[in-house]
């Protein structure tokens, strides 16, 4: 089943929940070899969700600014590789959702726990906005917000479950979005804690 929440982007629910406990198991691998951890923005604050990711490039912020890596900056080693079932699973995701040559590259793994949000903000730093970006939800809900082309444009908000997967492309590539500060609530598989992993195609990196 899947649900057109605007041009361009489509919830399909619960589209991962029966291969939840294996991503994250696959979060877990990653994160022992890239660890989470709270980026800088280039205002001098920290992020409040924690982030880590794989792939050939992965977003990084600090006081210079965003931008995607082929290393991680924390260790110096190149970041992990992107494991197969989370390009496969991208790529059916993004197709079902009617994008057919969706090629991800890169996968940002965030983590948010209670009080954690991130402000509404656009997706620019791919170098390339005519692939998709497909988000899937783990452990506890969250309650995503999103607005237009415009900072100012009006904001819906959706609660996003474990297992679901939102396919962000089209006219909807370029939309603001953020999540709001979680609650205390807790998930079975991850305590208070909330997962996002985006799968993208990224065209440059430093
Ligand atoms: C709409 N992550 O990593 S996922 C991000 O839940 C990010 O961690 C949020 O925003 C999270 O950049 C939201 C849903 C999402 C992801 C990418 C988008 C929505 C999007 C890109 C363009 C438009
Ligand atoms: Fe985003």
């Amino acid at each position: 089943p899947s649900m057109a929440l605007d041009e361009g982007a489509v919830l399909l629910p619960g589209f991962v929940s029966k291969e939840g406990a294996h991503l994250l198991r696959l979060i877990e691998q990653v994160a022992t070899i890239a660890p989470f951890r709270q980026m800088e923005t280039p205002g001098g604050g920290l992020m409040s969700a924690a982030m880590t990711g794989c792939g050939a490039a992965v977003w990084v912020t600090d006081r210079s600014g965003y931008r995607y890596t082929t290393h991680d900056p924390r260790s110096g080693q190149p970041w992990p590789a992107l494991p197969p079932l989370l390009r496969s699973l991208g790529e059916q995701a993004a197709r079902q959702a009617g994008f057919a040559d969706f090629t991800p590259n890169t996968a940002l793994l965030n983590r948010y726990g209670p009080g954690s949000r991130m402000g509404l903000h656009q997706d620019r730093d791919e170098g390339e906005t005519s692939q998709p970006v497909v988000s899937f939800s783990l452990g506890r809900s969250a309650v995503f917000q999103w607005g237009g082309a415009r900072r100012t444009d009006a904001v819906r908000s959706i609660v996003l479950h474990h297992g679901d997967a939102v396919v962000w492309g089209g006219p909807a590539r370029l939309f603001f979005h953020g999540i709001k500060p979680l609650g205390h609530e807790t998930h079975p598989l991850t305590g208070e804690l909330r997962y996002n992993i985006t799968l993208r195609y990224v065209a440059r990196a430093a």
